[in-house]
């Protein structure tokens, strides 16, 4: 055993404080036990709530000694974990160069939200089924939960709502409180609070309530009941996420209520207790025929009348996590009231746990339009499940990952973080690896979003995805009786004379929504950034594009390009593979052939079908598709939720 190893048992028996005479808080102990496995050197950690530089709960300071050795200290024992975890973090960058670093999180509030299910399927999950064994609990505890517990206080998660937004009732029924308890009871200690997901029908639904009016006393009195139920289980509770009117979920409006009268009714209950309620602006009813528009046109009219414990949850673009949107134009648009992004880490539109996308450039790429000082927390939609790695597969953990470090600090770089989670998780010894592997692997990572976006949908384009299950391509998907805002068609519309939505001062005008001098950018065809081209504009196929190419030119481009782009991931992979932890290579080698051959899908799909309308030529140097759009269009992905697919599967696309 090393040295420190016993340091750190010993310190975790008589830590917190330092003080000798008090017993080891257990988040303490969890530090220490976690530096005894991952830092050499000898390490103290200290409550310190003198030292001004922390001005937060979780804010930490770590000084490292020329020896090795080194101090962490925080005001709470919270602190000290993230601190110990900055250690490590830090000296698998640096070595053991002199420190002494203060941080700070940017949010109060970095959380993740789970769509899980009380029957153990995950919503849009990829990663098996949902880690809460809810059967079993709150008798038998799985030991998933610590390993989760540790993975999100190793980035400083610390918040985690463990059921789906489309929730059931059951969730707050006395049972079911138990086993969310149990559960709460594991993650505590790793500085992480308990939320849960409630269907705004709850009192209908658990005690037959003849309303859910949260403007009728006894529907007020049945949630305060229910919040000090919750809070005599779990004194710590973080309160309620909801989705309400939203998709078929109820909410205040089917009683004549806003959505401020709903939150509001529902803080009240829980600010006795400290609590909080994060209520989803992800609306869409169809009020105005641009679905980009209708969470402003439905939230921002209600700023400044929502309870101070209500953040109100945003996603980051207006329409539903896209491989690429603009900000939503909700964020900054409503300055009396509280907000906090909504971000998906879970890969529902790009590629489920099948391809590789790092997606730190795209939050990185929200946080240059929204200043990140005008959110007060963060959540991300977890991409995780029971499976033995957590998230499906080894290299979507590094979303996770990115997720905690962003929502910690959300200047940090996307290269930055690549280098952190590549060291951390994905080589079996960092050190050993060539300049030459590390940076290849590092530009894969950076590349990959962006290449999904181009082999599934560039320049602004938005989806296109098949119907259900948002896998494939099917920009000609038409389901009868499906909402038109449903269906591909009714973003890309496609015609004789160009493609995409027209969304400018001329068309649906949902360019109005955002700052004056976004505005003018993007409603103007030629200083619209590309990317966003046919997000805003119904342009011409022939439109000149700044590379010098028509619009069809440029758009088989691009696609060849995210295809060109996979295929180049492969051989990286191959040369990494030496130097990769045990399992690593073999999870991850099918997936990247499948995601090539997904490429290829898309490119082929999508180009076959808009030729159509183009009827233009693929331009030099694009590959001919294999298939015939007929026989693109005859492929049905049979089942919603997925792995990677198994070679049957794939046979139906190949
Ligand atoms: O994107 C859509 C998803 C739904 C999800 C919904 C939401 C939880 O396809 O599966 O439901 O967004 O965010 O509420």
């Amino acid at each position: 055993m090393k040295p420190g190893a016993i340091f750190y048992t010993m310190l975790a028996l008589v830590c917190v404080a330092c003080g000798a005479d008090k017993p080891a808080g257990e988040s303490c102990a969890i530090a220490a036990e976690y530096l005894a496995e991952h830092y050499p050197g000898t390490v103290s950690l200290d409550i310190d709530t003198a030292d001004t530089a922390l001005s937060v709960p979780d804010a930490f300071r770590v000084r490292r000694e020329a020896d090795g050795s080194a101090r962490v200290t925080s005001p709470s024992e919270a602190g000290l974990l993230y601190g110990a975890c900055a250690l490590v973090r830090m000296s698998a960058q640096d070595g053991t160069a002199p420190l002494d670093t203060v941080e700070v999180p940017a949010y109060s509030l970095r959380v993740l939200n789970h769509w899980d299910n009380l029957d153990g399927t995950v919503e849009r999950g990829y990663a098996g089924r949902s880690i809460w064994k809810w059967d079993e609990l709150p008798d038998k505890i799985s030991p998933q939960y610590a390993d989760y517990a540790m993975r999100c206080a190793e980035v400083g998660i610390n918040g985690a709502v463990l059921n789906n937004v489309n929730a059931s009732p059951r969730i707050l029924s006395s049972d079911y409180l138990e086993k969310v308890k149990a559960i709460a009871d594991v993650l505590r200690p790793y500085g992480i609070r308990t939320y849960l997901s409630v269907n705004f029908a709850s009192p209908m639904a658990l005690d037959s309530l003849p309303t859910a009016d949260p403007l009728d006393p006894a529907v007020r009195r049945w949630w305060s009941d229910k919040a000090d139920e919750i809070y005599d289980l779990i004194p710590d509770f973080g309160g309620f996420l909801v989705k309400a009117n939203s998709e078929g979920q109820p909410g205040p409006c089917d009683f004549g209520r806003s959505h401020a009268e709903g939150a509001n009714m529902l803080a009240e209950a829980l600010r006795p207790h400290g609590g909080i309620v994060m209520w989803r602006a992800f609306v869409y009813s169809p009020a105005d025929a641009d679905r980009a528009k209708q969470a402003y046109l439905e939230f921002q009219p209600l700023d400044g009348s929502f309870a101070d414990n209500v953040i109100l949850q945003i996603k980051n673009g207006p329409v539903d996590f896209q491989p690429r949107e603009p900000y939503s134009p909700l964020f900054g648009a409503m300055p009396a009231t509280p907000q906090m992004a909504e971000l998906q880490i879970t890969q529902e539109y790009l590629g489920h746990s099948n391809h590789v996308a790092y997606l730190a450039p795209m939050w990185q790429e929200f946080f240059s339009y929204v200043d990140p000082a005008s959110l007060v927390a963060v959540a991300g939609v977890a991409n995780v499940g029971d499976s033995e790695c957590l998230t499906g597969n080894p290299v979507a953990d590094a979303n996770w990952y990115a997720f905690g470090r962003m929502a910690w600090n959300p200047r940090l770089s996307p290269a930055q973080i690549a280098d952190e989670w590549t060291a951390r998780s994905l080589y079996a010894d960092a050190a050993s690896v060539p300049d030459s592997v590390r940076a290849a692997v590092r530009d894969m990572l950076l590349a990959s979003r962006e290449a999904v976006v181009d082999y599934m949908m560039p320049l602004g384009l938005h989806h296109l995805f098949a119907f259900g299950h948002h896998y494939g391509p099917e920009p000609w998907c038409d389901v009868p009786g499906a909402r038109p805002d449903w269906l591909p068609r009714y973003y890309h519309r496609a015609d004789r004379v160009g493609i995409g939505f027209d969304r400018t001062s001329g068309g649906s005008n949902a360019v109005a929504q955002y700052p004056d001098s976004l505005y003018a950018l993007f409603n103007n065809i030629d200083s619209c950034p590309e990317e966003f081209l046919l997000w805003f504009h119904h342009a011409p196929w022939t439109h000149r594009m700044r590379s010098g190419r028509t619009l069809w030119d440029e758009l088989c481009y691009a696609y060849d390009r995210g295809v060109r782009t996979v295929d180049g991931f492969i051989p990286v992979w191959e040369a990494a593979r030496p130097y990769l932890k045990p399992g690593v290579y073999e999870a991850m080698a099918p997936r990247l052939r499948t995601q090539a051959a997904d490429a290829r899908w898309w490119r082929d799909a999508c180009l076959l079908y808009f030729a159509q309308f183009s009827r233009m030529p693929l331009p030099a140097g694009i590959e001919a598709p294999s298939r015939t759009l007929e026989e693109y269009m005859k492929v049905q992905l049979p089942i919603s939720n997925f792995e990677c697919p198994s070679d049957s599967l794939l046979n139906l696309y190949r």
